[in-house]
């Protein structure tokens, strides 16, 4: 596992218990807020603070969407990592054909020094997205849904675009319990597929995500536009970000062979509609996601013994009775 221990990269190493315990998603350490008012210690203001994102990464997709629907680029600078993780150093920052300039121009080879550099002793995961304070050279936080409502509201007084509301107060109670069943059934979900030790936990893990597909393709029935308005809110954002990765990696590489996206028409309608935005087209790069997932670790010897549910295809269609 690619940790830092006390500050210093480890590339490679057995992870404690603790964060083993974690698995392949890993929670931000860094929790800190944005705010209009500057309340919480680090005020809204243009130019000061900076993403780092993976355009592979479902989780930065999240951040990156509610930045380009809320048009904050000239407010907040993004950096693009290099898709292959799979480095000595993690997460680079390299000057490649498929990175973008790093606009901040930060310094950083790597995302692990920006770590180090917020917190010299920090120990465990470097992981994408980070939102980056420029001014007291720290991460402010690393955990997307968090960053993903920063963004949202707290530029508005200084040229985030207003118009757009991703979290409307009269919505946020159904707002907060759908995101929390689309991370855990879904975002987080696929990667439970992945990483099922044994027959057992890949039939939970499988059952739980064709069950939310399942559930959620029979209610979009009545032809809402979006899932809770006929606006995007943020469960939208959230249930985008791996529903346009499944049919080329989550249900091949992942083993999630049940279904495909387009066998389910509702929910892909749904994923076409948030794509016609233009800003949300904007930001699938599926030049990133196909180079990362398919160069990562999704080694086939741990799954040996794990024998994938038959895809849902009936042959003998015609021949009824
Ligand atoms: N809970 C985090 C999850 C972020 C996450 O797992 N990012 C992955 C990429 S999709 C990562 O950077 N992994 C690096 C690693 O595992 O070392 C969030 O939503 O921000």
């Amino acid at each position: 596992m690619k940790l830092m221990i006390q500050g210093v990269w480890r590339g490679d190493t057995d992870p404690t218990p603790e964060l083993d315990a974690q698995r392949m998603i890993h929670a931000g350490r860094f929790r800190d807020q944005i705010t209009a008012d500057g309340r919480s210690g680090f005020v809204a203001e243009r130019d000061r603070y900076h993403l780092y994102v993976s355009p592979a990464c479902p989780f930065s997709h999240r951040v990156t969407i509610v930045h380009a629907l809320k048009r904050l680029d000239s407010l907040v600078g993004v950096s693009v990592v290099h898709p292959i993780w799979n480095t000595p150093d993690g997460w680079v920052l390299g000057d490649t054909a498929l990175s973008t300039p790093d606009r901040a121009g930060n310094g950083f080879a790597c995302l692990h020094e920006a770590y180090r550099a917020s917190q010299v002793d920090y120990t465990g995961k470097v992981i994408v997205p980070v939102l980056w304070d420029r001014k007291s050279r720290r991460i402010v936080n690393n955990e997307s849904l968090e960053i993903a409502g920063m963004l949202n509201r707290a530029f508005d007084g200084i040229g985030g675009d207003a118009q757009v509301d991703l979290y409307p107060a009269v919505l946020q109670p159904q707002i907060d319990a759908l995101n929390s069943r689309i991370t855990r059934s879904l975002a987080n979900g696929v990667y439970a597929v992945a990483s099922a030790r044994d027959q057992a936990e890949y039939d939970d893990a499988i059952g739980e995500l064709f069950g939310f597909l399942d559930e959620w393709e029979a209610r979009l029935v009545d032809d809402r536009r979006f899932l809770l308005s006929d606006r995007p809110t943020l469960p939208d954002v959230l249930i985008f970000t791996p529903l346009v990765r499944f049919d080329a990696v989550y249900n091949p590489l992942f083993r999630a062979i049940r279904k495909r996206l387009v066998d389910y028409p509702r929910l892909a309608a749904l994923v076409r509609r948030l794509h016609d935005l233009p800003a949300v087209a904007s930001t699938v790069r599926f030049d990133h996601i196909l180079t990362h997932y398919y160069d990562g670790d999704w080694a086939v010897a741990r799954r040996r013994g794990i024998v994938p549910q038959r895809p849902d295809i009936d042959w003998r269609t015609g021949s009824k009775e």
